[in-house]
């Protein structure tokens, strides 16, 4: 697997916990690496045990005990509804805890994410052809036709994205994406009844055919030596440009903006989207 560079980012996001600083050569838990002392770090809202977040069931109680009631999770399984299978295989349990399939990240804990283990979600890659004013596809130096996709800005580090989120339990993966897709780029949450309605048909009307572009573990930023998300990537294309490419896109939820742009190797993006956007460029066939 490739080496993550975001999950090894020097400040934890969303705190002001520094990483251990791992060196590209030492990231493989089969490198030797006996300086190697993360702090361990799970962020209070998750200690609080939000549903979203598993218990810990490994905290030590006064009279010894080990486990403090809560059960162990399932690992590398279906755990009742949540699903702590990793789309890269079988993952390590080490010291009762999984262990990240990528190695090092300079953080032990969960950080911000609530599973440890795979954190599951799902990014829509909503695609349509770049049009100029007479309605013509525009084309590159190379002519090669020029696609764009929907980006959203997070609200939580201002950084554009996919408008992806997270699987909740039980929920199957081509619901978060039509999910996600509403509340982020069209404000589903905030739409009246009626235009939920018509918010909902444009979108299943786009999202019965979609084309899986990636499916695995994201360098995001909050992974963790414990705790790292994985997910599916589905490309959505407006081929015509009569469907979804005339959506009046909306921010909403998690997300502050919202806008078409082009598909590039220039764009900036959260954790590893650019991977994702340029395998879509690829099936599409598009300018790069
Ligand atoms: C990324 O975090 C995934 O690729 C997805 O885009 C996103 C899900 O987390 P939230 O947007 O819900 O924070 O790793
Ligand atoms: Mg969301
Ligand atoms: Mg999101």
């Amino acid at each position: 697997m490739k080496l993550h560079n975001k999950a090894r980012c020097p400040v934890y996001p969303r705190s002001d916990k520094k990483r251990f600083q791992v060196p590209d050569e030492k990231v493989p838990w089969s490198v030797p690496f006996p300086e190697y002392a993360p702090i361990d770090f799970t962020s209070d809202s998750v200690l609080q045990m939000p549903p979203w977040a598993d218990k810990d069931f490994r905290v030590v109680q006064t009279n010894g005990d080990t486990s403090n009631g809560f059960q162990e999770p399932k690992w590398n399984q279906l755990d009742g509804k949540t699903n702590r299978r990793s789309h890269t295989g079988r993952y390590e349990i080490v010291d009762k805890v999984p262990r990240n399939p990528v190695g090092r990240t300079g953080v032990r804990g969960r950080g911000c994410l609530g599973r440890w283990g795979p954190n599951h979600a799902a990014d829509p890659i909503v695609t349509r052809w770049k049009r100029n004013d007479k309605g013509q596809i525009v084309v590159d130096d190379n002519h090669k036709l020029v696609a764009q996709f929907i980006a959203v800005q997070r609200r939580d580090n201002g950084q554009w994205a996919l408008p992806g989120g997270m699987v909740d339990a039980g929920e199957v993966v081509t619901m978060t994406l039509r999910r996600e897709f509403g509340e982020e780029a069209l404000n589903s949450l905030e739409a009246s009844e009626q235009e939920k309605k018509h918010i909902e048909a444009s979108i299943n009307e786009l999202f019965t055919r979609g084309q899986e572009v990636f499916r695995g573990y994201v360098d995001d930023p909050r992974n963790t030596d414990n705790a790292w998300m994985e997910t599916v990537a589905m490309n959505f294309h407006d081929q015509d440009g009569q469907g979804v490419a005339r959506f009046k896109l909306n921010a909403g939820d998690d997300a502050v903006g919202v806008q078409w742009m082009d598909l590039s190797h220039r764009l900036e993006l959260y954790a590893s989207h650019i991977d994702f956007l340029q395998r879509t460029a690829e099936k599409l066939g598009a300018s790069w």
